[in-house]
This record gives structure tokens, C-alpha cells and sequence, in this order.
């Protein structure tokens, strides 16, 4: 047992927390205590109780500990690395071969604390000359994304520690987090006279109940909440028409239709009260600043697209953007966000934003017979048998490829139907890092060190790209030789011949993450972060300026240089870019620099939403079920085992006071709920903080013997028609007792 502390950091949220911990137990890879790390630049020591089980992650019961090869009967061999990659090399080659490198689709890349892998994995997929790729960020974020890059050019994020007015839509941040140091912060904006709090959700959440307004809407109805809210700033005059005027175009074109909503109507729909909505807008509007935050009570909702649309309009037209405590755009140094592609999904003709094929489409573009579905996938660092809508027809689609191949650390419901498992060392066993840097003014980027070398059998990404990327021939000793040369004598003479043969040369420049992985020479710490000097010399070119100002001028290849060192030796983490409030506006990409208000496809969808074919439920489905809460002891699946949780074990099934007395049920008891797509029972929880209708279920359960997995439950067709994310919040479900 050690007694100093090593630095590292939490895995479990976007945030990754900046931990101290210390190691003992067998083999020295226990965490016996963990602590917030005061010296992480982004978390400042701060850590919620979710980090203190990680230990529960690297000892995780369902870790896999050598290569897997699926045989006839479905049962798994080990093999060694050699035959992995040899076959699987073999394997995905012959379907390019056959099918073209298209139907070789790429699912993940990484969670909420993993992302080198995803990008030592462009290599393998240029290698394989892969195309259509997708990510969890393709059920949640890609509304959000399409609408960003359409209006401004690209996404925002907001400055809650210093607002003046938080608004939190579909958000439960107490337990989400995904701002730094939440609890910190909404306590603060709690117990501030001069600030105001106010939350969107049809639950009395923790952040709800430290709330100043709580606008609790039925479920599903936020877009007519937020049509009244700005049909309120519009008729009442409200509106910042020096910043409208200043910095968007198109404000003629939105404010007739918001003129013309019925404001009373609107909030009838949502069983919000009037005066409240109107308060809450009257507060907005006045206040010196608000920051905002839509999140998947609404991105995983009807209408998502179009709150979406209106959120940003809310921003806009009260003109939070750009100022301390309003919407900024930070400094990216992977920018992971994008608008559409020109090109739609091979078969479905899905919209493509970000890169991303919608995840709700995926298996439809696998299970039929048209020419261009795809015949192989590479899955890593996610778990899309069990995330991904409809669980029971995703695996269907699972078993009709030809190959699937899944990097994972632990058999996961989707490795079990790979024909290869591929094992890989866990977030502590080697270097890693995510580009969730969403700082400002100051941004955060963390190469956490590894903290002990991985058990034999398990590999880091980083090598096992490397291996199937020589497999494949896409990079040869001879490649290599003269960089292993050039290192020799120093990293100057390497950086030369890597520009020149590397980067100059169309063949190889793909090859660059596995080649920097290869033939830089860096401790076994930090090995995987050699990806890393590419990643930050394409940011020293893109955003000099700030760099600079973090102490990382010159010119690009001296500026990342100097950062990518800097990243080597931060144990604790880094401020890589310092931004200005005065440059925000600057950041905004659309032609002519503005904000464009009106997005008539959307102007439409409103006019349709808010018209008079309102639709009635199905009797037979009188509950809204939302299907994956995040709760105190959630974290999607990233650890399996149930015995990690304190609370809520078998992650029971919210349901009004009201309804379970209707129904006869008590908490502890149990209940069958039937969606369209599936049954299950599941343990109750009667709850104070749910209203009448509205039933929950807790995200990433069922990955041990209790709890259900949601997406047993839901289907990937109710979908949003823009961008085809899932309305999981929205379940059509009744209950019978068990
Ligand atoms: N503890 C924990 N934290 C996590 C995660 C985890 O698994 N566990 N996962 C992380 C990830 S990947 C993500 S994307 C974030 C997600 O973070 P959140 O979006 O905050 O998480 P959810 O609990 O899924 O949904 C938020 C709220 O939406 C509400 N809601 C349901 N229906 C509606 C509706 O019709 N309208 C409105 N306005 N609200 C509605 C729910 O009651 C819930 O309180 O959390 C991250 N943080
Ligand atoms: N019904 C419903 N479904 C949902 C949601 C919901 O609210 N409701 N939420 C959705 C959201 S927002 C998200 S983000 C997704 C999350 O779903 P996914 O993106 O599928 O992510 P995880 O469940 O976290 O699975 C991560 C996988 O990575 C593995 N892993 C952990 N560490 C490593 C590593 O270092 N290397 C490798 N190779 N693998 C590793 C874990 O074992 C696990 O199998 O779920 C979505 N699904
Ligand atoms: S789960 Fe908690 S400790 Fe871990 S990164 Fe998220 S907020 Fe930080
Ligand atoms: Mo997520």
C-alpha cells in the first residue's frame, strides 16, 4: 500500500473530475482512497460521491483479459494477439474487398472520459477506407449541433458560476452534472437573493426543489413552454433590440409568428401556470445575464429539434451571448461538434450532422437487403447493444453482419455477439484523456497519466490500431524507419522528417495517429498521449491567439510543441487556451458574422406543432414513461456491476403518489410496464417528486441480475424527423400489477 496520492481523474460524467488517489490492495491497483484533486484546473478539488466506487470499474467483474474469437455455438475461445489481429485484419479487409470500405461502419470512439481511442481509430478506418461512423452524441446532441451550426456556425455553452439567471431545460444537474463543480454552483445560485434558478422538468427534481421557478410542464410539452415564454418577450416587448439589431439577421422573420402565439393557450397545454411562465420570462428578460442549459428532457423528446431551435431563439433575442455570465464558445481543441453533411445515410437517407450517422437509423441500415447496407462494424468504447433504442432489434442487426468486432475492457451486452473481443486496458492502465473542453475563459484539457501497467493479455487502443493498421499494410516497417532514425537525434530532427514524409505525403498523413504513437519516444506514463501533438498542432493553427495567451505562442509547430509538452507533464491537468468575452461574437461563422433567426423549415414545424391537429394519446398507453434517469448511482454502463451502487440497487420505477394509490402499489413493491415495444417488471418507487402520468426508470440498469435496461422498452422509430434522435423521455406505457 502506497501512501502518496497520484493524480488522475474521475471516468464517469463529461466532466472528469480531477481525482488524487491512492493505491494498495492486490497488485497495487486498488484505490483505497480518493480525494478531489485541488490542483485539476477545471474541478478544483471538487468530486461527487460517484467517484469514490471507481475502484468498482477497474476490478469490474465482467473484465475481459485476452482476445475473444466466437465459435459456431456462440460460445468464446481465447486467442492470442498475433491470430486477433491477423484475423481480424483478414476478416474486415474481405468485406472491403467484397462490399467497399463503406459498409465498414464505426460505432464510438469513446464515453465520458476515453477519447484517444476514437482518434487513433481514424487511422484503422482509413485504412479500411470505412466511411459512415456514429456515437452516442448522435442520439443526444445532434439537434442541438444542427440548429448551433445553422444559426451561429457553430455550438455554445453557458457561464453558470456567474450568471445572473440559470435556466436549466430538461436538465437535472444535480445529478448530471456536465457543468463544472455543480452542486457548488446551484447551491450558490440557491441561496443568492440576486439570482434565480429556474428549472424545466415535469419531475420535482433535487435541482428543482433549489429552485426559485420551477416551471414542472407535463411531459412533452416544452415546445409549447417555450413558444409561450417567447411569444411573452415578443408581445411584451421584451426583446434586446440593440443586440438583435447589432448581431442577428431574420428578426422581422420570427417575430410575426411569435407575435401571433397564443400565449394562454400554450401554457394550458403545458399545466404551467401563466403568471409563472410569464414571471420566469419577465426574470430572463431583465436579468444582466443567463446561462442555459437544454439537456435530454427535451433532446430525447417530441419535438427536440424544435426546442432546440426555440432554446437558441430564447438565447438570441434576450441577447446571452457574449457577455460574463451568458453563452460563450470556447476554444475547442478537437472540435467534436459540426453541422450536416452534404451526403445522407447510405440507406435510410438519415440526415448526417457531425459525422454522425443518427443512432435510431443504424439498424435498418443493416437489416435489409439494400446494396449499401452495412456488412461489417468496429465497435469500441461503447455499448450500443444495450444504449441504443430498441435493444431486441439492435441485436438482431448485430447478428446479421458479417463481422463485428468490439474493443472493450469488459463483455459488454454487445461484445457478447461479437465474433471478436478485442480487450483493452481500462482508463487507468494507460493514458487518457477526453475533448469535452467546454472552459471559459480559461479552457482544460487533462492527459491523465496511466497510473499501472495493464494485466498481460489487455492493450491499450493505441496499439492495438497500430497493430491492425500494419496488419492491413496501411503502414510498413519502411514507413517507419527513417522516423525512428530521425528520433535519434531529438525532437526537432523527428518533427522534420514526420512534416515531410509524414504529413506531405496523401498516403500517410491518415496514418499520422499511429505513427505518432509508433515513433515518438515518450514514457510508459503518457505513451498513449502521443496522438496528442497532432491534435495540438492542428489547434495552434486554428486558434493561435489563444494558446498564446496560455503560454503557448510562436510559431504553430513551436506553439504545439511547447503545448504537447506541457500536456506530458501536467499531472493535474492543464489551461490550454485563454479567451476573451470581447472575442465570443467574433467566433460566430455564418456568412456574415451574425446570428441567423430564422430557420424557415422550423418556422414551419412550429407553425404545425402550435396549429390545431394537436394529437391525443393512445388510451391503451395512458403513462409517459422516460426511460433512463440519471440518478445518484447511474453512469450509463461504464461500470456493470450492480454492487457499485449505495443507492437505488435495483433502480426503481418512479411513479406519482397518486397513480401508485390508484394502482395499489407501494414502494419495494413490483410492477409490469408495457410499452408498444416490450414488458418488464420492475421494483416501485413511490415518489413525492413525480406528477401524475409520468413514470421513470433509471439509465443503465440491467447490465447485472437487477434492473431493467431501458431500451428493452423503447423503439427506434419514435424518432425526430430532423435529425433522428430518439424520444426515450417520451414512452407510450401502461402498468399492471405484478
Ligand atoms: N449520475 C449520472 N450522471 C450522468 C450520467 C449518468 O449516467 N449518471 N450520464 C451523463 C450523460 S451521458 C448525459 S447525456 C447527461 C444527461 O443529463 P440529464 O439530461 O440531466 O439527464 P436525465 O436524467 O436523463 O434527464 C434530465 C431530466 O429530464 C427530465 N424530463 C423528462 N421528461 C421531460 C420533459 O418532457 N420535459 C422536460 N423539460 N424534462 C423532462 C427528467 O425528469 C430528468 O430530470 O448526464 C451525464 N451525467
Ligand atoms: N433509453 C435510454 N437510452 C439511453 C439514454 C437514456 O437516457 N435513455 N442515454 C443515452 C446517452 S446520453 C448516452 S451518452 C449513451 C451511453 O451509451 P454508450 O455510448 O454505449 O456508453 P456506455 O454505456 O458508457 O458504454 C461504454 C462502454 O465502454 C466500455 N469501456 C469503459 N472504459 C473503456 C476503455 O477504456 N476502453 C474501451 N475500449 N472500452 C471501455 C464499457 O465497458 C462499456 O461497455 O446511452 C444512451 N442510451
Ligand atoms: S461523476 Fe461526479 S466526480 Fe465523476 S466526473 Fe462526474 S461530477 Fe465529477
Ligand atoms: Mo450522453
Amino acid at each position: 500500500m502506497t501512501t502518496d496520492w497520484k493524480a488522475t481523474a474521475c471516468i464517469l460524467c463529461e466532466c472528469n473530475c480531477g481525482l488524487e488517489v491512492q493505491l494498495g490492495g492486490e497488485g497495487g491497483t486498488h484505490f483505497t482512497k480518493i480525494r478531489g484533486d485541488e490542483d485539476h484546473p477545471g474541478s478544483r478539488g471538487y468530486a461527487c460521491e460517484k467517484a469514490h466506487r471507481l475502484d468498482h470499474y477497474q476490478h469490474a467483474r465482467d473484465r475481459i483479459r485476452a482476445p475473444l474469437r466466437r465459435r459456431a455455438d456462440g460460445t468464446f475461445e481465447e486467442i492470442d494477439w498475433d491470430t486477433a489481429i491477423r484475423e481480424v485484419a483478414a476478416r474486415l479487409a474481405s468485406v472491403r474487398d467484397r462490399f467497399g470500405g463503406e459498409s465498414i461502419f464505426y460505432y464510438g470512439g469513446g464515453g465520458q472520459g476515453n477519447h484517444l481511442p476514437g482518434a487513433y481509430a481514424t487511422s484503422t478506418r482509413r485504412a479500411l477506407g470505412s466511411r459512415y461512423r456514429s456515437s452516442a452524441l448522435a442520439q443526444e446532441k445532434t439537434g442541438e449541433f444542427w440548429v448551433g451550426d445553422r444559426m451561429m456556425g457553430t455550438v455554445t455553452r453557458a457561464d453558470f458560476e456567474h450568471c445572473e439567471v440559470a435556466f436549466f431545460l430538461g436538465k437535472n444537474p444535480w445529478h448530471s452534472h456536465s457543468i463544472p463543480r455543480a452542486r457548488v454552483t446551484l447551491k450558490e445560485l440557491s441561496k443568492d437573493p440576486a439570482r434565480t434558478l429556474i428549472v424545466v422538468d415535469p419531475r420535482r427534481t433535487e435541482t428543482a426543489e433549489l429552485a426559485d421557478i420551477h416551471l414542472q410542464v407535463r411531459p412533452g410539452t416544452d415546445a409549447w413552454l417555450l413558444s409561450a415564454m417567447l411569444g411573452v418577450l415578443v408581445q411584451e416587448e421584451l426583446l434586446d433590440r440593440a443586440f438583435a439589431d447589432a448581431h442577428t439577421v431574420g428578426l422581422a422573420e420570427v417575430v410575426a409568428p411569435l407575435k401571433a402565439i397564443d400565449v394562454a393557450k400554450c401554457c394550458e397545454r403545458t399545466g404551467v401556470d401563466e403568471a409563472l411562465v410569464r414571471r420566469a420570462t419577465r426574470v430572463i428578460a431583465g436579468a444582466r445575464s443567463m446561462a442555459s442549459f437544454e439537456d435530454l428532457g427535451v433532446q430525447m423528446n417530441r419535438e427536440s429539434t424544435l426546442v432546440s431551435y426555440l432554446h437558441h431563439l430564447l438565447v438570441a433575442l434576450t441577447g446571452n451571448l457574449g457577455r460574463e455570465g451568458t453563452h460563450f464558445i470556447p476554444t475547442p481543441l478537437v472540435n467534436i461538434t459540426g453541422g450536416a453533411s452534404e451526403r445522407p445515410s447510405p440507406v435510410a437517407g438519415a440526415r448526417i450532422v457531425a459525422g454522425m450517422v443518427p443512432c435510431n437509423v443504424i439498424a435498418e441500415e443493416i437489416l435489409t437487403d439494400h446494396p449499401k447496407r452495412y456488412r461489417a462494424m468496429l465497435v469500441e468504447a461503447a455499448n450500443p447493444a444495450h444504449s441504443l433504442a430498441d435493444s431486441v432489434r439492435f441485436r438482431e442487426a448485430l447478428a446479421a453482419l458479417d463481422t463485428l468486432v468490439v474493443i472493450d475492457v469488459a463483455m459488454s451486452e454487445t461484445a457478447r455477439l461479437a465474433h471478436y473481443v478485442l480487450p483493452a486496458a481500462t482508463q487507468f492502465e494507460k493514458a487518457e484523456a477526453t475533448f469535452f473542453n467546454f472552459d471559459f475563459p480559461k479552457n482544460v484539457f487533462h492527459l491523465r497519466r496511466r497510473l499501472f501497467a495493464p494485466p498481460p493479455g489487455v492493450l491499450p487502443e493505441a496499439e492495438i490500431h497500430a497493430r491492425l493498421v500494419e496488419a492491413l499494410g496501411a503502414v510498413t516497417p519502411e514507413d517507419l524507419a527513417p522516423l525512428h532514425e530521425a528520433a535519434k537525434s531529438g525532437r526537432a530532427a523527428w518533427a522534420a522528417v514526420f512534416m515531410e514524409k509524414v504529413m506531405g505525403e496523401p498516403r500517410l498523413a491518415p496514418m499520422a495517429p499511429v505513427i505518432l504513437y509508433r515513433t515518438l519516444d515518450l514514457p510508459p506514463e503518457v505513451k498513449e498521449g502521443a496522438v496528442l501533438l497532432g491534435l495540438a498542432l492542428k489547434a495552434a493553427m486554428k486558434s493561435p491567439a489563444p494558446l498564446e495567451r496560455a503560454g503557448f505562442g510562436g510559431d504553430p509547430l513551436e506553439a504545439a510543441d511547447k503545448l504537447f509538452t506541457a500536456m506530458l507533464s501536467s499531472a493535474s491537468g492543464l489551461v490550454f487556451a485563454i479567451d476573451e468575452w470581447s472575442e465570443v461574437l467574433g467566433r460566430i461563422t455564418t456568412p456574415g458574422g451574425k446570428i441567423h433567426l430564422a430557420l424557415p423549415d422550423l418556422l414551419a414545424e412550429l407553425a404545425r406543432v402550435l396549429g390545431p391537429a394537436a394529437e391525443e394519446g393512445d388510451p391503451a398507453f395512458p403513462f409517459v414513461l422516460s426511460a433512463g434517469e440519471r440518478r445518484s448511482f447511474t453512469a450509463n454502463t461504464i461500470i456493470r456491476d450492480g454492487e457499485w451502487r449505495k443507492k437505488d440497487a435495483d433502480g426503481a420505477l418512479r411513479i406519482s403518489p397518486s397513480d401508485a394509490a390508484t394502482l395499489g402499489l407501494t414502494t419495494g413493491g413490483k410492477v409490469k410496464v408495457t410499452t408498444r415495444r416490450g414488458s418488464a417488471v420492475v421494483s416501485v418507487e413511490v415518489s413525492e417528486s413525480m406528477q401524475r402520468g409520468h413514470l421513470s426508470l433509471p439509465n443503465g440498469m440491467g447490465t447485472g441480475p437487477a434492473g431493467i435496461a431501458p431500451n428493452e422498452l423503447t423503439s427506434a422509430g419514435d424518432r425526430d424527423p430532423f435529425v433522428g434522435t430518439p424520444w426515450h423521455k417520451f414512452v407510450p406505457a401502461r402498468l399492471e400489477r405484478a
